[in-house]
């Protein structure tokens, strides 16, 4: 019998994905100033067991073995983030050449072991010294971030294949401002709107600031784009997963791609704001062209309409919002942040996950990232798509000889690679897939209580390194280029 064709083109790339607060530690070194992280993760109650990212898994000393590995796991790409505050430690100004040193470095360790380097901009760590001045909130965090955008890309320039503006401002947002489950805590709707508009400021400032610092280099976005299914057929259902696909997808993507907040979305925020923080000009700035658009998957939503209509908020029992981002009373934020992220779908609840869960009692739906990618390869037809996380997090044993024996994760890989493969054959562009993540590390409220790495990471023993079965499967993967 003859193999089926792989659908997965020559040129498709492979990678994984880390964030600079989640993995570098080192926190007070070369010259490094705070971030809303440290602050958020040192107020008690905020992560859980009062963890944090000080240290986390030292990646800012183990940098060269780290890449080692990235070698030897045959990845193509590594998709990392910059930590603003080790480059402008308070926000603002001249950067700080150590921290500049360290990124240099990296790349040039990357670029040696013939990995491309795939540079995010902002993946929530926010110099404190901007929150002090307002943080998103504030309009100036825009034009702050396109100065530091300018910086990086000047002095990494066309070594880094692609600058990634923001990951995920959805959490940056809504978990950050309005449910207040992510630094800076904050538990304010219209704040939260008004960070949306300014990160999306934010992006298409910085595509303009990378493009003209570095023109060879190519410029993206990374969303945490929301598979909503309604609970039922009924219309009121159908709406209520419209709402939350309005707050959750479309106000990045309309203002980023088609240069409008969608009319639905001002209709069902009117409550809390008339968007008067927009002003003349901000769309235009926004709406830059990209060149892909990164897509983090991790798991789906069912939605309903709520009994009572728009009867207001409730405090709801504790939750995981769509996307996989943590929100609403997860014990994991020790209790804080009673708010609801979804800011005007108040009249909306989703269902209990069913179904095998991970770690974070998110559904495993490897349909879910099917459908998410032909949709959006047919509503942007010519945007290239990348996968640009996903994974899942399972609790790990470390065996006495060193193994790590992780079947669940395993299949969640095998599972959704094919879900790309099928998106593929179904007609979609998509460029390449960055399993999240390299390693286990700081899971933002779950402290290191979920672990998301191929490799393991052995805190207690000094950050020591393990390669999971998991990291040896996507090993193969990769050197089969997709074929399960
Ligand atoms: O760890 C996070 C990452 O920082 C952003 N996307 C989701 C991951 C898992 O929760």
């Amino acid at each position: 019998m003859a193999a089926a064709a792989n659908p997965f083109p020559e040129d498709f790339i492979w990678g994984t994905a880390t964030a600079s607060y989640q993995i570098e530690g080192a926190v007070r070194e070369g010259g490094r100033g705070p971030s809303i992280w440290d602050t958020f993760s040192h107020t008690p109650g905020r992560v859980f067991a009062g963890q944090n990212g000080d240290v986390t898994c030292d990646h800012y000393h183990r940098w060269e073995e780290d890449l080692d590995h990235m070698a030897r796991l045959g990845l193509q790409a590594y998709r990392f983030s910059t930590a603003w505050p080790r480059i402008q430690p308070g926000g603002v100004g001249r950067a700080n050449q150590a921290g500049l040193d360290f990124y240099d470095k990296l790349v040039d360790g990357l670029l040696a072991r013939g990995i491309r380097p795939v540079a995010t901009l902002y993946h929530w760590d926010l110099p404190q010294a901007l929150q002090d001045q307002g943080g998103w909130p504030a309009r100036d965090t825009a034009r702050r971030f396109a100065d530091y955008a300018e910086i990086v890309a000047a002095a990494l320039g066309d070594r880094v294949e692609t600058y990634t503006t923001l990951n995920e401002p959805w959490c940056a947002a809504f978990l950050g401002h309005a449910s207040g489950a992510h630094a800076p805590g904050i538990t304010n709707p219209l704040a939260a709107l008004k960070a949306a508009h300014h990160l999306n400021l934010a992006h298409g400032l910085a595509v303009q600031a990378v493009r003209a610092a570095a023109p060879g280099a190519q410029a993206s976005v990374t969303l945490n784009l929301h598979v909503i299914r309604p609970a039922t057929d009924s219309a009121e259902d159908a709406d209520a997963a419209r709402q939350v696909k309005a707050v959750g997808n479309e106000i990045f993507l309309g203002p980023m791609l088609e240069g409008v907040y969608p009319a639905d979305l001002l209709e069902d925020l009117a409550p809390v704001t008339d968007f008067d923080f927009v002003e003349s000009e901000d769309l235009t700035s926004i709406n830059q062209p990209i060149d892909w658009l990164g897509v983090n998957y991790y798991s789906t939503s069912a939605a309903r309409r709520r009994d009572g209509g728009r009867a207001g908020r409730t405090a709801g029992p504790p939750r995981v919002g769509p996307g996989g981002e943590t929100a609403g009373t997860e014990s994991s934020n020790g209790g804080h942040g009673p708010g609801n992220p979804w800011v005007g779908a108040d009249c909306v609840e989703f269902l209990p996950p069913t179904g095998p869960l991970t770690d974070m009692g998110w559904n495993i739906d490897p349909p879910g990232l099917t459908e998410l990618l032909v949709g959006m390869a047919r509503r942007y037809p010519g945007l290239p798509l990348a996968v640009t996380e996903n994974g899942s997090a399972f609790g790990d044993t470390l065996e006495p000889d060193g193994a790590v024996h992780d079947p669940d994760r395993i299949a969640y890989l095998e599972s959704h690679v094919a879900a790309v493969a099928e998106a593929i054959a179904q007609g979609a562009c998509v460029t390449g897939y960055y399993a999240w993540s390299l390693m286990d590390n700081f899971e933002w409220g779950h402290g290191y209580s979920r672990r998301f790495g191929l490799i393991y990471v052995d805190y207690a023993n000094g950050q020591a390194r393990h390669w999971k079965d998991s990291a040896r499967r996507y090993q193969q993967l990769i050197a089969a280029q997709g074929r399960i």
